[in-house]
């Protein structure tokens, strides 16, 4: 089914919008306890959200983009990766940074502009979040070409933006 006329493809998906199952063959194999990590991923990121925000408006943090409606997209798809795997993130994957661990406190940094905020951990596999749009991918070519140049079994994953909708941004 397509999602309206301006959409000439069909999106792969699994949940309709009421929840229920409408690709079984795609369902991914993922116990309870896989599952209650997830929700506890989104509600921590919903709840981080929110106070970022309340600290933006109140001046206390400087750049934040904020993530609700879009937590399932980020951390599910962050959930499927290696500690090994390559992140190129934008500036509004924060969680997915948090989450392949970068600590909480450098994401809050970063918000400020402190230096310390984008020195990314050694044995987190990133690079810092871009502002530039589509600096990113660029970055995901040359980071998956060393890849496979090395033979490894790992890859790398860029995160976007779906095209910018006014009003919503920041
Ligand atoms: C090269 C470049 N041009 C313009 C901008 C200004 N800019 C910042 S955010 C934005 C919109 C991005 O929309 P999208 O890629 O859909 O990401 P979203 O913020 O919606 O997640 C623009 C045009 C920029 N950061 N970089």
């Amino acid at each position: 089914m397509l999602l309206d006329e301006r959409t000439p493809y069909e999106p792969v998906r699994i949940l309709a919008e009421d929840g229920t199952v409408v690709n079984p063959d795609l369902m991914p194999d993922l116990s309870d306890d896989q599952l209650r990590e997830l929700m506890r991923r989104m509600v921590f990121t919903r709840m981080w959200d929110q106070r970022a925000i309340a600290l933006n408006r109140q001046g206390r943090l400087g750049f934040y983009a904020p993530v609700a409606g879009q937590e399932a997209s980020m951390l599910g798809s962050h959930y499927a990766l290696n500690k090994d795997d390559f992140l190129l993130p934008s500036y509004r994957d924060i969680p997915q940074l948090v989450f392949h661990g970068l600590p909480l406190y450098q994401a809050f940094l970063y918000s400020r502009g402190h230096i310390h905020g984008g020195q990314i951990p050694r044995d987190v596999h990133a690079l810092m979040p871009q502002i530039i749009i589509a600096a990113q991918c660029t970055q995901l070519a040359g980071v998956a070409l060393g890849i496979k140049l090395r033979g490894e079994r790992r890859v790398a994953i860029a995160y976007f933006g779906e095209g910018h909708v006014p009003g919503r941004f920041l």
